[in-house]
């Protein structure tokens, strides 16, 4: 009896844009000089962006990574991450004399200062975004004022403040641009006086991302993001694919990959989150090009040209030792 061994086929379309933004190249970047500057061991105050392979090659090149400043030594080079840290972990910093860079991502940063204008406005700042996220703890205490969190829509209701209470929102830089419009909304039913900026706190990785992953999914019968489960961007893109009607995972690389999701899929559909790297994308077409004859595109999608400088201390290289005469 013939086998027949010939692999199903698999059209794979790729996001794009895709992948790294300008504040996960620019803090990575931070770690890798910081290192090659001031020499190993480099501590890394939470992890640099939320992507394990990332933290496990920074890993390996001599970052340390901590949760907190006490595991950190007297003197120890000290990396703030990408998301941004509150007052207090400056505070604490600079009390301990840790000699810190910050690659807190200059978009970030942005969002804290729109809520400092608003505090010194005399306005209740209500901070669109997820309890307990690395950059929400570090938004809400970097505004000398209170803050009150709201996740969703339903949750200003609860606000315990009155309709005639001057209120300021900011939000999160990677939340859903639809969910985000539908809590403003809901702040400006229940508030006399509401100022912010619309979604414009949402930065341009974000939007592009998902802007290129609903493109994405009208054409897709699966989605594969990948990404880290604690990357709050990387899960957003994973559920606006199934708020569009598609099966959607979220992956850290190939490895994960189950082929019982594509029995009987014509198309798959690729993007990865703003700290994924574009490694991870690969492996995951490698893995299913040993289950699958695969045919692979890219989408056109929004160009990017984004790139923030480091900072002054990390600008210049190391000057090579003189030879030795
Ligand atoms: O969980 P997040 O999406 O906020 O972070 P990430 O490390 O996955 O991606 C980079 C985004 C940052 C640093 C937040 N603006
Ligand atoms: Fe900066 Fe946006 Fe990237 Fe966050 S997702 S690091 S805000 S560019």
């Amino acid at each position: 009896m013939e086998f027949n061994a010939e692999k199903p086929l698999l059209n794979v379309v790729l996001a794009s844009p895709r992948g790294f933004c300008a504040g996960v190249i620019r803090a990575i970047e931070i770690v890798e000089r910081a290192i090659e500057r001031y020499g190993a061991p480099v501590y890394v105050r939470h992890e640099i962006v939320h992507n394990p392979h990332v933290v496990a090659r920074l890993r390996q090149m001599g970052a340390i990574f901590v949760d907190e400043l006490d595991e950190i030594p007297a003197g120890a080079m000290t990396v703030f991450s990408a998301h941004g840290v509150p007052r207090t972990v400056e505070d604490e910093a600079e009390a301990r004399g840790l000699p810190v860079i910050d690659a807190t991502c200059p978009l970030v940063t942005k969002v804290h200062n729109h809520g400092r204008r608003y505090a010194r406005d005399g306005r209740i700042i209500v901070l669109i975004g997820h309890e307990g996220h690395a950059e929400v703890v570090g938004t809400m205490g970097q505004i000398d004022a209170p803050v009150l969190l709201v996740s969703t829509a339903s949750g200003v209701d609860s606000l315990p403040i009155d309709r005639a209470t001057p209120i300021a929102y900011v939000t999160q830089t990677t939340l859903s641009v639809d969910d985000t419009r539908e809590v403003i909304a809901a702040l400006h039913r229940r508030f006399a006086d509401v100022v912010g900026p619309d979604v414009s706190d949402i930065c341009y990785a974000t939007q592009n991302r998902q802007a290129a992953v609903r493109d994405l999914a009208r054409q897709s019968d699966v989605l594969i993001v990948v990404g880290a489960s604690n990357s709050s961007n990387s899960s957003r893109l994973r559920e606006i694919g199934d708020e569009c009607g598609v099966p959607s995972y979220l992956v850290n690389d190939g490895s994960e990959i189950d082929p019982a999701w594509f029995a009987g899929v014509r198309r798959v559909g690729i993007t990865a989150g703003a700290s994924a790297p574009d490694v991870l994308v690969d492996s995951v077409v490698t893995r299913l090009a040993q289950t699958h004859t695969i045919r692979v595109s890219q989408l056109d999608g929004i160009a990017e040209n984004v790139s923030f400088s480091l900072p002054a201390s990390l600008r210049t290289r190391p000057a090579p030792l003189a030879a030795a005469r």
